[in-house]
């Protein structure tokens, strides 16, 4: 494999990061098999347009052999073999590495997502970001390794039965490019802890950041093989994860078409478990007796936060006659403060929005913003890239006059497009929120906490918030209705997963 160095000279990081370009399969960095190379992939800064290196792709071969040291790392160093307080203790460790390369770990996820690589995440923001996605996960996982044990089950006065929690074996997982270093962690960690030895592609577009952590691994005290990371493209490592016969459970977050699709492989290959989190289009319900500052505020939180990459994001917004003009004149303020306000990660500690991740997820949101235009939607703001400059950026954009058939008020945008719909009663609006092959999350914002909870309940949606948006704890699960998913991370419920 190969050590690259990346020089950063910004006035928020100043300082030389090195990184293996490899893959990281049995405890150590290597290069794909050469019979099936696939050459490498250039990682894109989407702030600039232009490549920040590269780094090597895998292909089924590699993921053979990398299951291989999964397995044998499973059957003798890992497993039940190893008491879950000391599974814990590595966990703990990694995520203290982690930590104490804080700065550069997250210059690197701020390049490779929001400058370079990955999606336009600001620099303060990756760093927040890391520690509460990624470091804070790892570590609560690490506390839940010592604690995962069954029950004693009554039968009659002469027998009894007791279950025991089993680890599956070698798992697989899938993640996408928004949130490469939370993606990892929210997969990792319940694996793990566990008991499980795991085989992690990480996005194609942005592996940088977890090739960084890879370099960690041994440090923390992994024995080889327990944790692997095989970079490469979905069809051709993410397809031969899902199709493996010895993976026993793949966890993918992603696209829903990408979903069908491994839930498809694991059928035909072994039947292995599947969990899945998908895509949304999640509501945010605000009434007329809403608090309207702390409505706006969430909003935009809502849409808005990591340039609308995010798969709970509040892309429908449905505001109560009442109050919508209100709303409105308040919402728009929020946008425009963000266009003031955007900019490359690295360049100003005032930067709030930044790149889209890809030029592909740049142009498929300047297209959805061009039907939202032709189907008659009314742009309130923004509707159009940033500047003629370089890099991926587009104004946050509020379209009104929204109708509920119309594509953008349908279908996953990914990035950061507000669809307000105006509505007149409860009754009206859960049925709109609901119509929707989605069901992610929610939010209501009401002072009546009866209409509060009773929305929430109504809506079809694996989190409900109320008088909030986007807030994420590592004990609490979250996973979407319908097509936006099967099964729960986070909390106990991935442990159950
Ligand atoms: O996703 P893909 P894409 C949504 C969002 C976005 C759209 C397309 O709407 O605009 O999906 O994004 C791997 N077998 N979300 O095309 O393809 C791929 O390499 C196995 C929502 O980038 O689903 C990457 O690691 N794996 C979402 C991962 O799947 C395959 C996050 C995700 O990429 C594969 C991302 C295959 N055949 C996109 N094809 C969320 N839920 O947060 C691709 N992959």
């Amino acid at each position: 494999s190969e050590v690259i160095t990346i020089n950063l000279d910004t006035p928020l990081y100043k300082g030389s990061i090195s990184l293996n370009t490899g893959l990281f399969i049995n405890g150590e960095f290597v290069r794909p098999q050469e019979s099936q190379d696939a050459g490498k992939i250039d990682i894109i800064n989407p702030s600039t347009s232009k490549p920040i290196t590269s780094v090597h792709l895998g292909s089924s071969l590699d993921v053979d052999i990398a299951v291989d040291a999964a397995r044998k790392a499973f059957k003798s160093t890992w497993g039940l073999h190893v008491p879950g307080s000391v599974r814990g203790q590595k966990l703990q460790r990694l995520a203290e590495l982690i930590e104490e390369n804080l700065e550069e770990i997250a210059a690197l996820e701020a390049l490779n997502c929001v400058a370079s690589l990955i999606l336009g995440k600001p620099f303060a923001q990756a760093k927040q970001e890391l520690n509460m996605a990624c470091i804070t996960t790892l570590k609560y996982y690490a506390g839940w390794a010592d604690k995962i044990h069954g029950k004693t089950i009554e039968t009659n006065e002469t027998k009894m039965a007791y279950t025991r929690r089993e680890p599956y074996g070698v798992v697989g997982a899938i993640i996408p490019w928004n949130n490469p270093l939370a993606g990892l962690a929210w997969k990792v960690g319940p694996a793990v802890a566990a008991g499980n030895t795991i085989v992690l592609k990480p996005s194609e577009f942005t592996p940088l950041s977890a090739l960084r952590v890879a370099s960690l691994i041994n440090e923390a005290g992994f024995p080889p093989g327990v944790i692997n990371i095989v970079n490469g493209y979905g069809p051709t490592v993410g397809a031969s994860l899902a199709s493996h016969p010895l993976i026993a459970k793949i966890a993918f977050t992603g696209s829903t078409i990408t979903g069908r699709k491994i839930q498809e492989a694991a059928a035909k290959s072994n039947l292995k478990v599947v969990t899945l989190e998908l895509g949304g289009k999640s509501p945010n319900i605000i009434f007329d007796d809403a608090d309207l500052e702390q409505a706006i505020k969430w909003a935009g939180i809502g849409i808005f936060a990591n340039m609308g990459q995010a798969c709970c994001a509040g892309s429908r917004i449905f505001v109560q006659e009442g109050i919508y003009d209100a709303f409105i004149q308040g919402f728009t303020a929020v946008a425009q403060h963000l266009q003031a306000n955007t900019g490359d990660s690295f360049s100003s500690p005032n930067t709030l929005h930044g790149p889209q991740a890809s030029e592909a997820q740049y142009k498929r949101i300047l297209s959805y913003i061009s039907s939202g235009i032709s189907e008659g939607a009314h742009v309130q703001t923004g509707g159009e890239k940033h500047s003629d400059g370089e890099g991926y950026f587009i104004k946050p954009t509020i379209f009104t006059n929204v109708t509920p058939s119309m594509k953008i008020a349908q279908e996953e945008i990914f990035g950061p497009v507000a669809a307000v719909i105006k509505f007149k009663t409860e009754e009206e609006v859960i049925e709109m929120a609901n119509n929707t092959t989605y069901g992610l999350a929610c939010a209501v914002f009401t002072e009546n906490i009866s209409r509060g909870i009773r929305v929430a309940h109504a809506i079809e949606a694996g989190t409900a918030w109320i008088n909030t948006y986007n807030t994420i704890e590592n004990g609490v699960p979250f996973g979407g209705y319908k097509q936006s998913g099967i099964g729960r991370e986070l909390g106990e419920y991935a442990l159950e997963k």
